[in-house]
């Protein structure tokens, strides 16, 4: 997209936005039962609107058994009785729009939970008219062929149901069935529970799982079974029938999509959806083909570049990506992109929104993030509440395997890493709640918290704020042009970002050590738009050097 382009056509809400994810289980409790709630997150409004961000996602907030926290819905159109009602959500809505922010709900649509009442009823019996909501296997044809679970005991994604002595298919945890969207009473079941949501007037949906909606049915025995043979098909059904209805924002998970197929989810001209995230950058650092094994060579940045780099390139003529290091699913990014020893965390925290706010993609930037929060890195199984952790852990005993190190390394890469209780302030429980949380706090919450970092002009948050500013104010930084500067070197990310005759160049050490890079043969004179650290910059001719974790944003004057 050219200057010209951008100047003409007015661009959607959501490439300028920035979208700040809130796990409301963990944000703010407001009734003092240790679980986060929707009037909490009501009590934070203040604090978000100070962010500078335009919208937030919300995981999931509808009633649930909580096997997967609020992953398993068994009623769509309710909320979670530990969030609190509908007349809570309803005036967080409103006081959102008052105050210019957008909200975005998770929409759950290839599982609900098995407490749902079309799975009760489908269970009764092989001609119960829910039945094929879900996906059966009569036992009497043998065992089903071999589908993947990531949260079963045993990996296996059939479980065995006596009452019909049938199967049925779950992908997470057996409270977890999955939907049929071969089924097209289904598909509009999900429709009418869309527009429930987007006429009451919410902005968009972050879409669970979604490449998982549909399925082979024949079950032929298949290595990889995401974007099933009808998926395209039902999510241009799905945008006819909804999307295109209303001015919202429609992003898919985009779990195992490649940069060669991720247009065919976001390319307008398909009328599917508007955003898709990807999963390559969260597998960097992880042994391939293992379960969340850390490689102990560590993050290999040469590879990071490669594959921001490739996936910003996917959308140099159509579509808009998106950038995230961390989420609910994910160990903190400090923890895991950056070094949480309090010596590097603040200035490797600072570096790692510089480099999230300076992408030609829309941000998905997790709350706590802006404060520097890191993973908790629990000892013992009993600390953790994550069925996938609790699960895993009982495969390795049963397998008799290696305990200690898949707790060695949960401790970097568990999910419950990134879902502790929000640090508010050096009150007990970090003020996030006045009785126990439902998952411990971060012991570090005195020294890392909001209330702290307020008022200090130096704070990872204070630095947030600017960024956003900054971003807002430079459209050269949304929509610039991307290009890698030195893909070789192993320290420094370096990219240049243009806008017509506007150019910045980002400069990031991902490295405990000073270092030093040598700018492009263009730069003659420049001027330093952000830096994370009181530390000048030092330049000696073409070189400029760098201090530990130093984030540098600088413009190229002529
Ligand atoms: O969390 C993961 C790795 O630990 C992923 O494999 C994750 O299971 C996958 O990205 C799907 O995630 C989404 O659906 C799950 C839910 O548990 C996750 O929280 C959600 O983001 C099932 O609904
Ligand atoms: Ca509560």
């Amino acid at each position: 997209m050219t200057a010209t382009d951008i100047r003409k056509t007015p661009q959607p809400w959501w490439k300028e936005a920035i979208i700040y994810q809130i796990y409301p289980r963990s944000f703010k409790d407001s009734n003092g039962d240790g679980i986060g709630d929707l009037r909490g997150i009501i009590e934070k409004l203040d604090y978000i609107q100070r962010l500078g961000v335009d919208a937030v996602w919300l995981n999931p907030i509808f009633t649930s058994p909580n096997d997967d926290n609020g992953y398993d819905i068994s009623d769509y159109r309710n909320i979670m009785d530990d969030f609190g009602t509908m007349d809570d959500f309803d005036e967080l809505l409103s006081q959102m729009h008052d105050r210019g922010l957008r909200l975005i709900l998770d929409l759950v649509a290839n599982h609900s939970s098995d407490e749902h009442p079309w799975f009760i009823e489908s269970r009764k019996s092989r001609d119960n008219p829910y039945r094929d909501y879900y996906h059966w296997f009569p036992a009497e044809k043998g065992v089903p062929p071999k589908r993947f679970s990531f949260f079963d005991v045993k990996n296996d994604a059939w479980k065995y149901d006596a009452h019909t002595n049938s199967y049925y298919l779950r992908y997470f945890s057996e409270k977890q069935p999955d939907l049929n969207w071969e089924n097209s009473a289904l598909r509009h079941e999900m429709y009418n529970i869309m527009r429930f949501w987007l006429d009451k007037g919410i902005d968009g949906f972050r879409m669970d799982v979604i490449p998982f909606i549909s399925k082979d049915t024949n079950w032929p025995p298949v290595q990889v079974y995401s974007e099933g043979p009808s998926l395209h098909a039902h999510l241009q059904e799905m945008h006819r029938e909804v999307l295109q209805h209303y001015n919202m924002v429609s992003i898919a998970e985009g779990v195992g999509v490649t940069p060669e197929k991720a247009l065919n989810f976001v390319d307008p001209e398909r009328k599917e959806l508007d955003l898709l995230y990807h999963f390559e950058g969260m597998d960097i650092g992880y042994i391939p083909g293992a379960y969340k094994v850390p490689d102990p060579e560590g993050v290999d940045l040469l590879k990071f570049k490669q594959v921001y780099t490739a996936w910003d390139k996917v959308f140099e003529q159509r579509g808009w990506g998106t950038i995230y290091l961390g989420n609910h699913d994910q160990p903190r990014m400090l923890s895991r992109w950056g070094n949480d020893d309090p010596a590097f965390a603040k200035a490797s925290a600072k570096l790692l929104m510089t480099f999230l706010l300076s992408h030609r993609a829309t941000p998905f930037f997790y709350a706590g993030d802006e404060l520097g929060m890191s993973n908790i890195r629990f000892d013992s199984i009993n600390d953790y509440r994550d069925i996938e952790t609790i699960n895993q852990y009982e495969r390795i005993r049963q397998e008799v395997g290696d305990l200690k190190t898949f707790m060695d390394n949960q401790k970097l890469t568990a999910r419950d890493n990134g879902r502790t209780p929000f640090q508010w302030n050096s009150d007990p429980n970090a003020g996030f709640s006045t009785s126990n949380p439902w998952l411990k706090v971060n012991p570090n919450y005195k020294t890392v918290n909001a209330e702290l970092q307020e008022n200090d002009p130096d704070s990872p948050l204070s630095f947030f704020r600017k960024l956003v500013a900054l971003r807002r104010e430079n459209k050269t930084l949304i929509y610039g042009i991307y290009e890698l500067v030195d893909a070789t070197h192993p320290e420094v990310y370096a990219y240049s970002r243009t806008l017509e005759n506007d150019r910045l160049i980002v400069l990031l050490n991902f490295s405990s050590n000073r270092t030093s890079i040598s700018l492009p043969s263009y730069v003659n004179e420049y001027s330093v738009l952000i830096n994370n650290l009181k530390q000048h910059m030092r330049r000696d001719s073409g070189n400029v050097h760098l201090e530990a974790w130093q984030a540098v944003i600088i413009r190229v004057e002529d």
